[in-house]
């Protein structure tokens, strides 16, 4: 799947570790699609290969055709589980390297400081990711808060699809949009009945201009 255009509003994120088993993770990604999600990450920061790899088949079995999946971390699961991108971070295969492993899928780059978001703007990604825009605990060793003024400065150092993250919710969604980006990414704001949650966001995210 090439990306989509416009880009999704809502980036929805499921952290695997958050899931007392598998049913319960894919009920609550079958609910995120209930309510409109049409794109969604498998995250698992402590998972098995073997695990995440299976993990991410079935999501994939579930998902439908019309949501996009992005892996996070890993191109090698990516294409295992014929996902239809992969997600890196500052630490992992550089985007060049991922875009050799997975060729036409979508390739996207986690960025903390505006010189990330320049450098990814010339890499070979096809969106950045910028944050934490709010304090979170869903992130281990999260790097400093940047506020709505980082997704500014970020807005303004690229023209590549920009998606916003960390300690994001349905009360302070609209104030990340208006700040220049084109997407959010949600864990927390998502776990308490997700598909109310992914219609909630959707709706207050469906005419925000940027400010
Ligand atoms: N990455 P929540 S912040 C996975 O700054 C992740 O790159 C971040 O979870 C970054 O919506 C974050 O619960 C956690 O705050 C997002």
């Amino acid at each position: 799947m090439s990306l989509p255009r416009p880009f999704p509003a809502l980036y929805c994120i499921v952290d695997a570790p958050r899931f007392g088993s598998l049913a319960q993770m894919l009920l609550f990604c079958r609910e995120c699609v209930a309510g409109g999600a049409s794109l969604i990450q498998y995250r698992n920061k402590s998972g098995k290969s073997g695990e995440m790899l299976s993990h991410a088949r079935e999501l994939h079995r579930i998902a439908g055709p019309g949501v996009m999946l992005i892996m996070n971390d890993r191109a090698d699961l990516c294409l295992g589980a014929a996902l239809d991108g992969v997600h890196l971070g500052q630490d992992d295969l550089s985007p060049l390297a991922a875009r050799r492993l997975v060729g036409e899928r979508i390739v996207g780059l986690s960025t903390h400081t505006v010189e990330q978001v320049r450098a990814a703007d010339a890499a070979h990604c096809d969106y950045i990711a910028i944050g934490p825009v709010f304090s979170t605990t869903s992130k281990q060793n999260p790097d400093p808060v940047i506020g709505t003024a980082g997704v500014k400065a970020a807005r303004a150092a690229t023209r590549k699809p920009l998606v916003a993250i960390g300690g994001i919710t349905r009360s302070n969604c609209r104030e990340v949009m208006a700040a220049g980006a084109d997407s959010v990414a949600v864990i927390s704001d998502l776990l308490i009945n997700p598909r109310e949650a992914v219609r909630g966001f959707l709706s207050l995210l469906g005419s925000v201009s940027p400010a």
